[in-house]
Parts: C-alpha cells; sequence; structure tokens
C-alpha cells in the first residue's frame, strides 16, 4: 500500500502552529467522521497535542449507521475518552459541547481558585483531518455574532481567540492534520467519504471499493438506489453497466460512460445521499 504524504505542505504548518500554540490550550476537541471513526482518526495524535484533556467531537451522525458507529463510541469510551456525536449540519446541539467541556475542565478550575488564582478562560484547540467538519463546527460554536464582526470590512482579522463566551475561547485556526494511509482501507474509507487526490488512490478503485462495502454490509441500498440485487466480485463491468443506464451515464451510441458511472457513485457517498452507513468495522471485543 501507498505512502504517500499527500500534503506535506500543509502538515508542517499545522505541526509549527499546535507547537507554537499547545501550551497554551487547555482542552483539544479532536473531531471526527462518525462514517469512518476509525479511518477518520489521527493515530499518532498524542505525538502533536502532548496530553492535553480531549473532547472527541463525531460529526456527521445523521449520516452515519448508528448501530456500528455506537460500537466504536464505546471503545473510545473505554480508551477514557469523552466521546460526543453530532449533527453539526441540522440538529447541532452546542450545548452539549459546551457543558461536556465545562464538565471536564472543572477540576482545573477548581484547583486554580484553591491555589487563589482567577478562574481562567478556557482555551480550545480544534484539530482533525479535512473535511470532518472543523470549520462548521467553529461556525457553530461562534454563532452569528462572531462571525459578522470578522465579515465588516476594514476590520483586519488578527484575533488568534474568538469568544465563544464569558468562560469559553476558541484558537481560530484549526490544526488540520493528515491521516496515514498505510492501511489500505483505511485509505479508501478516507477516498470514499471525503478526498484523496486520484495519483494515490484512482477513482475505479475507490468506486469498486464502495461498491463491494455496501454490497457486503448495506445491500439493501445499493437496491434501493441502483437497483442492483448481486455483485459479481470477479467482474464489476456489469454492475457499472446497470448502474449506468439506471443514472443515464451514456455517451453518443447508448454506450455506458464508465467515468461518469464512477463518479455518481462517489458523490452519492461523498454527499450523503447513500445516508446511514458507516465503513469502519469495529471487530474488537467491547466487554469482558
Ligand atoms: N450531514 C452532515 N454534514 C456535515 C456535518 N459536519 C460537517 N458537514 C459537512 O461536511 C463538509 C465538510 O465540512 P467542513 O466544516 O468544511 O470540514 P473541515 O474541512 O474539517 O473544516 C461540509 O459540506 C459540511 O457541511 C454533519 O454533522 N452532518
Ligand atoms: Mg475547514
Amino acid at each position: 500500500m501507498t505512502n504517500i504524504n499527500w500534503y506535506p505542505g500543509h502538515m508542517a504548518k499545522t505541526k509549527r502552529l499546535i507547537k507554537e500554540k499547545i501550551d497554551l490550550i487547555d482542552i483539544v476537541y479532536e473531531v471526527i467522521d462518525g462514517r469512518m471513526p476509525y479511518s477518520s482518526k489521527i493515530r499518532d495524535i498524542d505525538q502533536y497535542i502532548k496530553n492535553k484533556p480531549r473532547l472527541l467531537i463525531m460529526t456527521k451522525i445523521d449520516l452515519c449507521d448508528m448501530q456500528e458507529t455506537q460500537k466504536w463510541i464505546k471503545y473510545y469510551e473505554k480508551q477514557g475518552y469523552k466521546v460526543l456525536p453530532v449533527d453539526l449540519k441540522e440538529n447541532t446541539n452546542i450545548n452539549k459541547i459546551l457543558s461536556a467541556t465545562e464538565e471536564m475542565m472543572k477540576e482545573d478550575n477548581q484547583k486554580r481558585i484553591e491555589q487563589g488564582m482567577n478562574k481562567r478562560k478556557t482555551r480550545v484547540l480544534i484539530v482533525g483531518i479535512p473535511n470532518v467538519g472543523k470549520s462548521t463546527l467553529i461556525n457553530r460554536l461562534v454563532g452569528k455574532k462572531a462571525t459578522n464582526v470578522g465579515n465588516k470590512p476594514g476590520i483586519t482579522k488578527s484575533l488568534d481567540w474568538i469568544r465563544i463566551n464569558e468562560s469559553l475561547e476558541l484558537l481560530d485556526t484549526p490544526g488540520i492534520l493528515w491521516p496515514k494511509l498505510d492501511e489500505e482501507k483505511v485509505a479508501l474509507n478516507l477516498a470514499s467519504f471525503t478526498a484523496i487526490k486520484e495519483e494515490v488512490l484512482p477513482l475505479d478503485e475507490v468506486a469498486i471499493y464502495i461498491l463491494k462495502t455496501l454490497y457486503k454490509y448495506y445491500p439493501e441500498k445499493l437496491k434501493e438506489r441502483y437497483g442492483i440485487t448481486n455483485i459479481n466480485y470477479d467482474d464489476i463491468l456489469p454492475t457499472l453497466d446497470v448502474i449506468g443506464k439506471k443514472r443515464g451515464c451514456l455517451i453518443k451510441g447508448g454506450e455506458i460512460d464508465y467515468d461518469k458511472v464512477i463518479s455518481v457513485i462517489i458523490n452519492d457517498v461523498k454527499e450523503g445521499i447513500i445516508k446511514n452507513i458507516t465503513f469502519d468495522r469495529f471487530e474488537g471485543e467491547l466487554d469482558g
């Protein structure tokens, strides 16, 4: 499997950002995608954020298969994480995030008060791989008020910290990190739900992976969306033909436009048109 570092420039910038700011941070919001709770999680995150308290914010639960994702939530909770599943698009419960933060900071603040210090604002850093919802989360936290300030012409956006409320401040730049693509499944899951350069993973491979994974775990969705009830693993072309005809991916003469079929499949998953799917499978033991 490929081990290409796909955005080395950005990665270096993030490392610098986190290194500069981490000592000022009280709590890290680590954002992962509920449809791929393993693949979208940065495995060497500890190396960047040291031992800072962490809130694991699992986004896109409106698009995931909650039954499968729940296993991951339990798994991470067992590892000591505080996990918050959220839908940032429709039903964002920002108060849930705020109160979890307060709860996690309670002991620290108590200590501070006992030592005769002032209760300080909690400072938050958001980290995560591209496309998991970091910007959306920032917008939700900040709300209209602060966004307006930034939008006023003539006001230089120089502030590093965004005030969320009287006890919380947010670093205005999220830490964007890139996952390692050394596990084949991880790379394919990431390519299914976010974006990976085609030089790293060709689109046809991604589309075929999506079809096979849907067939394995969610055959009813394949049927529903494309009218497919069976897949021949050795020869995927007839399946692509069916989808192409159904979705009108044709070139003149009535032939199937396979590039179009491939992009239709990928788009259906990426855009959440095919919903309630989770591609990471938890295979371990949860209790005992
Ligand atoms: N359905 C759904 N879409 C989401 C959710 N969170 C983010 N998105 C969408 O995911 C895409 C990437 O979000 P963005 O905040 O730009 O991710 P970032 O790259 O981590 O900053 C956008 O189209 C968002 O609207 C969520 O909880 N549910
Ligand atoms: Mg963003």
